[in-house]
């Protein structure tokens, strides 16, 4: 446990606004003194008991009526003394009351500052901490279920694969210490073995942020291909919506048009961009520059072509620019007799629907898709996660090659402890400030 700032903290934990009530909150050790000298009368100050006060200006007028609860630390959210107070929900009480508390003597709160003091008391762990942020920032059916899971099962899966990894380093420590009783080659082998297994298992769970960040964030998933192929078409129908120009001159398409919907309850922003050909037009060429650009960073391509035509040149650059991205190959026009020979995921129509539903599913599944692991039942819920397990596994791989090569058990029981630092920098436990600063500034003021 760390030393956590001395200063008792206020802030509204609800959003500024007009609403039926508002939620400002105290943490610290003077919480219950400094609400007692904005509340001076009412009933006596019992813990986790909800009481009716008057809150005053300093002039002894009535502030506002408020609901007040105190919950003494070490069994509260932050760990320390906490206060709550309910008000009505009008910004300027609310600003009123915030700005009492502060001559009362506490400080407005930071970004994320509660749940910074509830881990620095040790009642949630960093990874904790991350899943409350992804909770309170899901747009989503899914995000929301990531978040959740996270709650539940990230902690303990991450607490499994620490313990092993520490086992393997007392085993690689203990070979250290007693050079006399030194590991034969088999032992080597097996230790190694176990050392693989276990870069797996963190490499496995470092690629389920994919499938968590898409859940947490949404997906972009972008329609290229060549010139009046049916993408604008296509996109109509996925969102079952016009929201595309479609016509039968090649080149309709210029901006990028794009749209978010829930599917499946997860988030995806589809975009339609501007048809590919050789063009000689700057207006058209910038078009398809932008389209380009714009789908960088897609999580999903489909590629369309046109599945009545023969395959040509621009066809086939585009299939070459996009084989290592993440996509579906997609042959429009399947209402209409189709070119044998070229190899599809999905023929659909735009114009008649068919195929489409078939295709919106095929996206869901391949965006969602985890890597087939044992620890699938949690998904990470940040970027630095991803890092930090990458590292670790990286770090457990390298033990193995260690400990079966050249550079030896020493080497294999650094690169363990290693391993070990970047599982306790995930939990917390071992992060530094600069680390915890980015964690908690994802958070917003009263949380
Ligand atoms: N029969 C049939 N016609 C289609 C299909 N998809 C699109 N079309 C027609 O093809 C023409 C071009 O469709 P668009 O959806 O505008 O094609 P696009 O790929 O967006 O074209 P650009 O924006 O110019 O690149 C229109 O006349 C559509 O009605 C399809 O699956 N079957
Ligand atoms: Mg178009």
């Amino acid at each position: 446990m760390r030393p956590a700032d001395a200063d008792t903290i206020v802030a509204s934990a609800t959003p500024t606004g007009r609403s039926a009530l508002a939620l400002l909150r105290l943490s610290g050790a003077d919480a219950r003194s400094v609400a007692a000298k904005l509340c001076p009368g009412g009933p006596a100050w019992l813990p986790r008991r909800a009481s009716l006060r008057r809150a005053l200006h300093r002039d002894g007028s009535l502030l506002d009526q408020v609901l007040v609860t105190w919950m003494p630390g070490p069994g509260s959210y932050t760990g320390e003394d906490v206060v709550e107070l309910s008000c009505h929900g009008n910004p300027v009480i609310v600003e009123g009351l915030l700005d009492a508390l502060v001559v009362a003597g506490a400080r407005p709160a930071r970004k994320g500052e509660f749940t910074r003091r509830a881990f620095l008391h040790g009642r949630v762990d960093l990874v904790q901490a991350e899943a409350v942020a992804a909770l309170i920032a899901a747009r989503s059916p899914a995000a929301l279920a990531v978040s959740r899971r996270a709650m539940e099962r990230l902690g303990p899966t991450l607490a499994d694969l620490r313990e092993a990894t520490l086992d393997l380093a007392a085993e690689l420590e203990a070979g250290l210490d007693h050079p006399g009783e030194d590991l034969g080659q088999a032992d080597d082998e097996q230790l190694a073995a176990r050392l693989r297994q276990l870069a797996a298992r963190s490499q496995g769970l470092a690629s389920t942020w994919r499938a968590g960040r898409v859940r947490l964030e949404g997906a972009r998933v972008a329609l290229v291909g060549p010139v009046n192929v049916g993408k604008s078409s296509l996109f109509n129908s996925l969102l079952a919506q016009q929201r595309a120009l479609v016509s039968d001159q090649a080149g309709t398409t210029r901006d990028v048009v794009e749209r978010s919907v829930l599917v499946d309850g997860l988030e995806i922003t589809w975009l339609d961009t501007a048809g590919e050909r050789d063009s000689s037009e700057p207006l058209e060429r910038a078009g398809i520059a932008l389209g380009r650009e714009l789908v960088a960073d897609a999580d999903l391509l489909l590629v369309v072509v046109p599945g009545h035509q023969a395959p040509d040149s621009v066809e086939a650059e585009l299939l070459h620019r996009t084989a290592d991205r993440p996509r579906l190959l997609v042959a429009s026009h399947v209402d209409l007799p189709q070119v044998p020979g070229r190899a599809v995921d999905h023929r659909v129509s735009g114009k008649s629907g068919q195929g489409v539903a078939a295709l919106r599913q095929a996206v869901v599944k391949q965006l969602g898709q985890v890597a087939g692991d044992p620890d699938q039942g949690a998904l990470l819920v940040s970027q630095r996660q991803h890092e930090l397990l990458l590292a670790t596994s990286k770090h457990l791989a390298e033990a193995a090659g260690a400990l079966c090569g050249l550079a030896g058990p020493a080497v294999a029981a650094e690169e363990c402890s290693r391993a070990l630092e970047r599982l306790s920098e995930l939990s917390g436990e071992d992060a530094r400030e600069d680390v915890l600063d980015r964690v908690f500034a994802r958070f917003c003021i009263g949380k």
